[in-house]
């Protein structure tokens, strides 16, 4: 079997919020580049890459340009077809828009491997467990109005959701004692037995984040973890915050490949490692990082696309929670729905995914 033929497309996904209604910013779009990699005996494999922003038609022609180069390899072979793409970039990597590029196509290529093989994903990958829990992400933004957050985490009560995530950092005028004020109503809203999680995206200093994390404990919220707390590579003042709080801290979704998940491991920077397939490098890179948390006693969660994570969260011993954040929703003609709060492993071969034609022509830019 040969890789014949591919096509991407980008397109510009509403910002629209699913899960509880609010939109931080409903005039929003988020742009999606999507990958189709065929081989010669007709098995399609499924791609996706963002976070490229103003970026976007450039991280397309990454896509382009070493798709090309896959072509004629054999897609089965995944670490030979990287190793080839990786050093026909030059050094243009480790990170940024080539890793993006790279995530698409292993993503494709495990897809196809998948459905050549007859096996889910996340069978292909380990087969941990038939069920694992999902949390409602995206739908408690610092940006809502406290009202309409609190009417949210009501709402996500409602529909069953068992964990959330909100956010702090909150923009605008803000002091420690409103922080833990939102944190407090919003814990009120979604009721003591939801697993609340709080992301502050890098927003705070260490010690701001020993400060009012202490007195969100001292409140009695009860976060489940503490996304974040500050920049992503100071691996020391993330460390000091994980040692000066008795709530688990969370963090990775930032930073790219493999290697600066060993500095903040050996830093004993976090206690829950945070991984995202796109900024990683795709499924291959995930799934090494996982095993690197595991010797270090470390539960790993994923960050967005659940569709594809929950194939990688599933296959792992470790794999804690799958983050339910529908944004890339509109691609896909079905995709995994929580069922009392867990999401059930899919059962069609591959990532069980196909894209739905019909948006991608609405929302192609
Ligand atoms: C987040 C950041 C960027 C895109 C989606 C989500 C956020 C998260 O940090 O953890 O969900
Ligand atoms: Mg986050």
């Amino acid at each position: 079997m040969k890789l014949a033929s591919l096509e991407t497309d980008i397109v510009l996904l509403p910002n629209d919020e699913p899960l509880a209604g609010f939109s931080e910013n409903p005039n929003a779009k988020n742009p999606i580049v999507t990958l189709r990699l065929r081989t010669d005996d007709g098995i399609e494999g499924l791609g996706v890459a963002y976070f490229g922003g103003a970026l976007t038609r450039t991280l397309r022609q990454a896509i382009d340009a070493l798709g090309a180069l896959a072509l004629g390899e054999d897609p089965l072979r995944i670490e030979a077809v990287a190793r080839k793409l990786r050093d026909a970039a030059g050094s243009s990597g480790p990170g940024g828009i080539l890793t993006m590029a790279m995530s698409a196509i292993d993503v494709a290529l495990w897809d196809i491997k998948g459905k050549a093989l007859g096996l889910p994903l996340w069978k292909l990958l380990g087969g941990g467990r038939d069920r694992i829990p999902t949390y409602a992400s995206g739908a408690l933004r610092r940006g809502l109005k406290l009202d309409e957050a609190v009417t949210a985490a009501g709402r996500l009560r409602e529909k069953g959701y068992r964990q959330t995530k909100m956010q702090l950092g909150l923009p605008g005028i803000t002091s420690p004692a409103r922080e833990v004020e939102q944190a407090r109503l919003i814990r009120e809203a979604c009721g003591p037995d939801m697993d609340l999680m709080c992301d502050i995206n890098q927003r705070w200093r260490p010690e701001q984040a020993i400060d009012i994390g202490r007195r969100v404990e001292d409140a009695g919220v009860g976060l489940f973890w503490l996304e974040d707390v500050t920049t992503h590579d100071d691996y020391a003042g993330l460390a000091r915050v994980t040692a000066a709080l008795a709530t688990p801290v969370a963090g990775g979704e930032y930073l790219w490949g493999i290697v600066p998940f060993r500095h903040m491991v050996e830093a004993r920077s976090v206690d829950i490692v945070m991984i995202d397939q796109v900024r990683s490098g795709g499924i291959t890179p995930w799934l090494k990082i996982a095993g690197m948390a595991e010797a270090f006693n470390l539960p790993v969660v994923s960050h967005g696309v659940p569709e594809i994570h929950i194939h990688l969260v599933g296959a792992v011993p470790n794999g804690l929670t799958v983050e339910y954040m529908p944004r890339l929703f509109a691609l896909w003609k079905d995709v995994p729905q929580p069922v009392d709060g867990d999401l059930l492993m899919p059962t069609d071969p591959g990532l069980g995914l196909e894209f739905d034609q019909a948006a991608i022509d609405k929302y192609r830019a």
